[in-house]
């Protein structure tokens, strides 16, 4: 992959990623691919301050000429989707997986285009008479997004197409592990910006830094929502103290999510969705695969097959066609896998797979771990590619084994009884922000909510009323009589 070609036809500036302090490594074979700058306190606060002044502009401009900014950004998006997946592979994902990463963008850019129209607020009736209630949804401040670097674009573009449209800017911290593709994507929305025309300046930036420049966008009062994605841990930070002074976050954090086998699981279709969902991505989507439950009658049949399967999974570079598991993103991954493993081991589990392939770069072969019991180190949140497989008898067991995590995220079930999957999708079923029926609990589309319960957070992005999250709500009460009756019959007859 040659960075500064990619680069160049995206209209990035060499010197933005080649000078700094901020070494930015492969996950492929770690060797260096560039440098970039890290704001200083005072730069971050430039930024904020000029997010702020477009955003009073902003706020002002009719929603559907949003949309158009967004429009723009999504026709940027198509025509170098080849460039951008293929930086977006900085992650170490596979070229398809950075296509698609590409795909989801320009999905909710369209997504956002269409709703810059349909920001519907209610007519309500009103009991007092001459009087009309209305509920108005308004464009709420600048809107701080941090994210990861497993989908180190996607997530930014479900924030920020809609915040655009909702009528807010935008400041974005990209995570330091994957600055490339951000700035790339910062370059394409300018170039929209400028087709545009009077877009204002700094209404959607992008902030390079670490730890303490996320801290300063939680902190700063012109910040009105926060919305980050990444570990619980960084979650149980910034959540409370964005809270500490009033201000909104959105949160999308760990998930531990699980799969049922049961007994009329087509095992085809079962084996290739596992497989996709817990050993893609490395194991390092916030969607993927940690808890598998089979079903005891099944369970030497799916089983033996799921292990055939990723006995032969391509692990590999990822810029080499037929891969289908790039590399974990470092070394500290690498070393959180083997704790787990350890920790698993010594809970009496059984090891298939888990084993590192070459040298350079951190490549693990996915494991499976077999185990008698669900606790311990199965219940916590390992970002790689560990599958943890237990039995089950009945589905109330299953599911409530599954719901006794902390995390929320994502769930499926793999089973051809209407029964069982409306059990499973029903309010006593799954207790996930998503469930899904015969897919895996990873690879959602832009159009539902996309968020999850518990540790996860309970912040919802993307589609369905995502955007809601974006505006601030107004109750108006209007009245066009000469009389002023009080509500609830109150009288104040002065
Ligand atoms: C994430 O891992 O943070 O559902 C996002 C999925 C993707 C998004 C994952 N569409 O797996």
């Amino acid at each position: 992959m040659n960075i500064s070609d990619i680069m160049t036809r995206l209209g990035v500036n060499e010197t933005a990623y080649t000078k700094g302090d901020l070494i930015v490594e492969t996950p492929i074979d770690g060797s260096e691919i560039g440098r970039v700058a890290i704001g200083d306190a005072a730069a971050i606060d430039a930024k904020l301050a000029a997010a702020q002044e477009a955003f009073l502009q902003w706020r002002a401009v009719p929603a559907p000429r949003r949309g158009e900014l967004v429009r723009l950004l999504g026709e940027e998006l198509r025509a170098h989707k080849d460039d951008l997946g293929r930086l977006a592979m900085e992650c170490g994902k596979t070229l398809s997986e950075g296509l698609g990463e590409v795909q989801e963008m320009i999905d909710i850019c369209d997504f956002a285009v269409g709703l810059s129209r349909q920001l519907y607020g209610l007519t309500i009736a009103s009991e007092r008479p001459g009087h009309h209630m209305r509920e108005t949804w308004h464009p709420l401040g600048v809107v701080g997004i941090i994210s990861a670097f497993n989908f180190p674009v996607a997530v930014w573009s479900w924030n920020a197409a809609l915040a655009l449209v909702c009528g807010n800017s935008c400041v974005w911290k990209p995570s330091e592990k994957t600055p490339l593709t951000a700035l790339a994507v910062q370059a394409l929305y300018d170039r929209a910006a400028a087709k545009f025309g009077d877009a204002p300046d700094g209404l959607s930036q992008i902030m390079i830094g670490a730890r303490e420049a996320g801290e300063q966008l939680v902190d700063d009062a012109r910040v009105a929502l926060i919305s980050a994605t990444g570990s619980t841990r960084m979650g149980a930070a910034v959540g409370p103290r964005a809270a500490s002074r009033f201000a909104r976050s959105l949160l999308e954090l760990g998930g531990n999510n699980a799969a049922i086998a049961a007994p009329s699981a087509d095992l085809e279709l079962s084996v290739r969705a596992i497989c996709f969902s817990a050993a893609g991505t490395a194991g390092q989507r916030c969607t993927s695969l940690r808890r598998l439950f089979v079903h005891e009658d099944i369970y030497d049949s799916l089983v033996p097959r799921l292990k055939k399967a990723y006995a032969s999974l391509p692990v590999g570079d990822p810029l080499e066609a037929g891969s289908l598991v790039g590399p974990l993103i470092d070394h500290a991954a690498f070393d959180c896998m083997h704790y787990a493993l350890d920790r698993a081991r010594a809970q009496g589990g059984t090891i298939t797979g888990g084993e590192r392939i070459g040298d350079k770069g951190y490549y693990v072969r996915p494991a499976i771990v077999e185990l008698a019991a669900h606790e311990g180190i199965v219940c916590e949140e390992t970002f790689a590619p560990i599958l943890y497989v237990m039995r089950y008898g009945d589905l109330d067991d299953a599911i409530a084994m599954q719901n006794s995590v902390v995390q929320g995220l994502s769930s499926c079930i793999f089973t051809r009884d209407l029964l069982e999957a409306e059990r499973f999708l029903s309010a006593t079923g799954s207790d996930c922000g998503i469930a899904n029926v015969n897919i895996g609990p990873s690879g959602a589309e832009i159009g539902g909510a996309f968020g999850g319960e518990k540790e996860t957070g309970g912040g919802r992005e993307s589609g369905s009323d995502a955007w809601k999250a974006y505006m601030r709500r107004q109750t108006q009460t209007v009245n066009y009589s000469p009389d002023l009756p009080l509500a609830q019959g109150v009288k104040f007859d002065v």
